[in-house]
């Protein structure tokens, strides 16, 4: 099942981010270093296509260092794209953007042709906290959870440079499995589009490789005898055992699942596993893949469909205005294609 969370508001915002773009000299799009690859957003891409921009790999204090110097190599080695990482709650960096912002776009400066820079991201990556340190003071409102910041918001950071704060967005079809889930796990996601069970499950599943030492130090797995080995558990009996230590258990010693996919969620957000990335560049460069012959192969079914009813009904498959039946069969269509057949209401 695939994750999507595409609310009215950001539709919105989609609007006046494509508004805003002609007037706007540097872009800086805020990527979350723990899911640098999930958390790039190709509508943020198109939207502000053309224009310098800045990828910006932000709370890297959460981040697995390591990884987070491939995926700055990743991107530094394509052609007009600048990267950093940063902590965007330290003040220090925020020199360092400004610097790099200047750089992009040497012709603007002063009064008459003051610097415009637009931060742009998906929810609850840092965009207002980023602001505010450029800024040097507390002028967005931020918060722990997506959808903090609500409309477009200018500060002037000096006399000749305005920043625009933007509320989080994210894209109407995420076509790559993985990233749905990196997403809700990040806390980029509101919290009823998601279920937490499946997501804490996909993060351990996740994390116990790469990371296996984290979690048998946080919930002190190691050498169990009431268990068998922690490479025999499957995820949901992993989950299981971490309710468990966690104190996650209901009348009758039953585990409650959901608190134990609340503290999995609580303690990667947060940080107590230690710093920790979630993909590779290859490993997403593979999941984007299967997405993108995912939409290939739906798009081709859909074509098919409309062909074989333009053909039964006499239609040309490009008619304007399909019939009720027409749209319940895409609708039904589109249901099958994110979520399976067992899934559909
Ligand atoms: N550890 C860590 N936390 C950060 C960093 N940057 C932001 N945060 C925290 O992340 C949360 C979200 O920050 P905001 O600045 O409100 O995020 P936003 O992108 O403006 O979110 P929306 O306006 O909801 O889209 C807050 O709890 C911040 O304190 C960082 O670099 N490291
Ligand atoms: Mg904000």
């Amino acid at each position: 099942m695939s994750i999507q969370w595409f609310p009215g508001h950001m539709n919105v915002t989609r609007k006046a981010i494509a508004e805003r773009v002609p007037d706007i000299d540097v872009v800086i799009e805020l990527l979350d270093a723990r899911l640098p690859g999930s958390s790039a957003n190709p509508l943020l891409a198109e939207l502000t296509r053309g224009k310098p921009a800045l990828k910006v790999l932000n709370k890297q204090d959460l981040a697995d260092p390591e990884r987070t110097r491939l995926w700055l190599a990743h991107y530094q080695a394509q052609v007009g794209t600048h990267a950093f990482g940063l902590d965007a709650s330290e003040p220090a960096p925020a020199k360092r953007l400004i610097d790099a912002c200047r750089a992009l776009a040497p012709n603007r400066g002063g009064m008459v042709k003051p610097m415009r820079v637009l931060i742009c991201g998906i929810p609850n990556v840092g965009k207002s906290t980023l602001m505010n340190s450029m800024v040097g003071q507390r002028s967005a409102k931020t918060g722990d959870e997506p959808g903090i910041t609500k409309v477009e918001q200018k500060i002037l950071l000096a006399s000749d440079f305005y920043l625009f704060d933007t509320p989080g967005m994210l894209w109407p079809r995420v076509s790559v499995i993985e990233a749905g889930y990196h997403l809700a796990a990040s806390g980029a996601i509101g919290r009823n589009a998601f279920d937490e069970e499946d997501v804490a499950l996909e993060l351990l599943a996740r994390v116990r490789g790469p990371y296996r030492d984290r979690l048998e130090a946080r919930y002190k797995l190691a050498g169990l005898k009431d268990v068998k080995g922690l490479d025999a558990l499957t995820d949901s009996e992993l989950l299981e055992l971490i309710g468990r230590k966690r104190g996650g258990l209901m009348p009758g010693g039953i585990v409650n699942r959901q608190k134990a996919s609340e503290i999995v969620l609580h303690d990667f957000r947060s940080g107590a596993w230690g710093r920790i990335t979630l993909e590779t560049p290859d490993e997403f460069a593979l999941w984007h893949a299967a997405g993108e012959q995912r939409e290939a192969e739906r798009a081709a079914r859909k074509a098919a469909r409309l062909a074989a009813r333009s053909k039964g009904s006499g239609r040309r498959a490009d008619d304007a205005g399909d019939a009720p039946d027409d749209l319940d069969a895409d609708i039904d269509d589109d249901l099958d294609d994110d979520y399976g057949e067992d899934d559909k209401v």
